[in-house]
């Protein structure tokens, strides 16, 4: 995916001030971990400090809406990815924590200041999902990286 953002931005020295928070559900733990790493390598090869990257764990996707709102709320960071993966072939409840986690970041990135980036995997089975985590589909992880960075200039362009 190409990224072709429609304002100008000094990058290099916006970037090197930016906070960002990365949250990581643990179910399927071998694929978050991949996203997360393609996160954090992209934040970093975009010069991101290493210092400014904060991460959190939660249990299950689920729990990705009560982290971030509270992230959100006490933490200063220009911008939150949250993480997991939802596999439909391994669980009946797909469609309502799909739908719960969906509706829950929406409403976060309504709710604050700080732009929430959905990263979470809803796939029919478990190939799909490590096809997206660093295989032969890339890695989800590193396009929300990109988005975070998108979306935080694009805060700091608007509050500065
Ligand atoms: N969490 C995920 O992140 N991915 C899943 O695929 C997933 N499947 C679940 C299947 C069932 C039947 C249940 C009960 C939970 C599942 N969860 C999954 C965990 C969920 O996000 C949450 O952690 C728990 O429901 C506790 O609130």
């Amino acid at each position: 995916m190409k990224f072709s953002p429609s304002y100008t931005h000094k990058e290099p020295l916006d970037i090197v001030h930016f906070r960002f928070g990365i949250i990581t559900a643990s179910w399927n733990y071998d694929i978050t971990e991949n996203l997360k790493k393609g996160a954090y390598e992209k934040f970093i090869t975009r010069g991101v400090r290493e210092g400014n990257i904060f991460h959190w764990k939660v249990p299950g996707s689920f729990e990705l809406v009560y982290a971030a709102d509270k992230i959100c709320k006490t933490h200063s960071i220009d911008a939150l990815i949250v993480i997991g993966a939802v596999i439909k072939g391994e669980t009946h409840h797909f469609e309502y924590i799909s739908q719960a986690v969906s509706q829950g970041i929406k409403d976060i990135n309504l709710r604050y200041d700080v732009p929430v980036i959905f990263c979470v995997l809803t796939d029919e089975n478990k190939r799909q999902s490590l096809d997206r985590s660093g295989g032969k589909k890339g890695n989800k992880g590193v396009e929300c990286a990109d988005t975070a960075i998108e979306m935080a200039l694009f805060r700091r362009s608007l509050f500065l």
